[in-house]
């Protein structure tokens, strides 16, 4: 009998500087309703889902900046989006900028969780690729400074046994970065989810924003393939206080087949069966780990970040 499970991108439209998080879990909950109408048993929202991408801009008063992180989850604001989920029977990965405090000292993350059908907790990430800098750069406007909101996670690619499956997580860059598939395939994942905040004018090169969509595809397309997973990846899209967002939320076989993309960069969700048997078809053919890697020719990985010479 084959093992199936209904997913669904529920990719969110722009998010404004002042709009609540009491605004904002209200679209969570319609983009919800849908997915389960359309038969959806899990849910994956995009990166920082709650708040605007507050990395484009450089703040330095620290009540200002807290007012973008979550100290609890849920808490008051996102609990209904919780009882909803469990009332619906429909699992859901949510990112958000999270505030902990550890052995007594606070850290920030750039974090997402996995939440089952009875809406319990079942898996937190979070980010370990940080894109941009740790300091505001000198003649850009729209800034990427989460180097500067956020540490590098501290708890690795884990893989969560739920929902009949074995799920991963990652978070908008790490997508761009093979390693990242890699290890949880390693660990047995048969699909991973990544929600996204990516703009198409970050680099102020024309030839290399002009292929923003193109990357994003490319980049999910062979983490898919290579790894022998179910991609679910889902934006925040649109014009975004001045940056624009882009969508093209998809659902990617292990095939490396797109097998549904968001058409808008406004709240919209797509829906796709996915058959898990096909995970394993690719990995005990043409990716079975264990007869065809070869992990001592690729030590390197593992022993240096940067280039060096042979
Ligand atoms: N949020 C995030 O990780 N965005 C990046 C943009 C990088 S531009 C410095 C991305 O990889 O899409």
């Amino acid at each position: 009998m084959s093992r199936t499970i209904v997913a669904a991108a529920a990719q969110l439209g722009p998010i404004a500087r002042l709009d609540t998080r009491k605004a904002v879990v209200e679209r969570l909950i319609a983009l919800l309703g849908e997915a389960a109408s359309r038969g959806a048993e899990l849910v994956v929202f995009p990166e920082l889902t709650l708040t605007t991408f507050f990395p484009r801009w450089h703040m330095t008063d620290p009540d200002e900046i807290d007012a973008f992180y979550e100290t609890e989850m849920p808490g008051p604001d996102t609990r209904p989006l919780f009882e909803t989920a469990r009332r619906l029977k429909i699992g859901f990965y949510l990112g958000y900028a999270e505030l902990a405090v550890e052995n007594g000292v606070k850290h920030r993350y750039n974090t997402a969780i996995l939440v089952d059908r009875n809406g319990e907790i079942v898996g937190t990430y979070r980010k370990i690729h940080l894109p941009g800098w740790d300091r505001p750069q000198p003649g850009r406007t729209a800034q990427h400074l989460e180097k500067y909101y956020f540490e590098p996670g501290n708890l690795g690619f884990k893989v969560f046994e739920t929902m009949g499956t074995r799920i991963g997580m990652a978070i908008c860059n790490d997508r761009r970065w093979p390693e990242t598939y890699r290890v949880m395939a390693l660990k047995g994942s048969e699909m991973i989810l990544v929600g996204y905040n990516t703009p198409d004018d970050h680099t102020g090169h024309f030839d290399f924003d002009s292929l923003t969509q193109f990357h994003n595809q490319l980049s999910l397309q062979a983490g898919a393939y290579q790894n022998s997973n179910w991609v679910i990846a889902t934006a925040k899209a649109g014009h975004e206080e001045g940056s624009n967002l882009i969508g093209q939320s998809m659902i990617v076989a292990p095939s490396g087949q797109i097998v549904a993309m968001a058409t808008s960069t406004a709240d919209e969700v797509i829906v796709a069966k996915c058959d898990l048997d096909m995970a394993a078809l690719y990995r005990k053919t043409i990716f079975d780990f264990a007869r065809h890697r070869e992990p001592e020719a690729y030590r390197l990985i593992v022993e240096t970040r940067g280039p060096v010479s042979d």
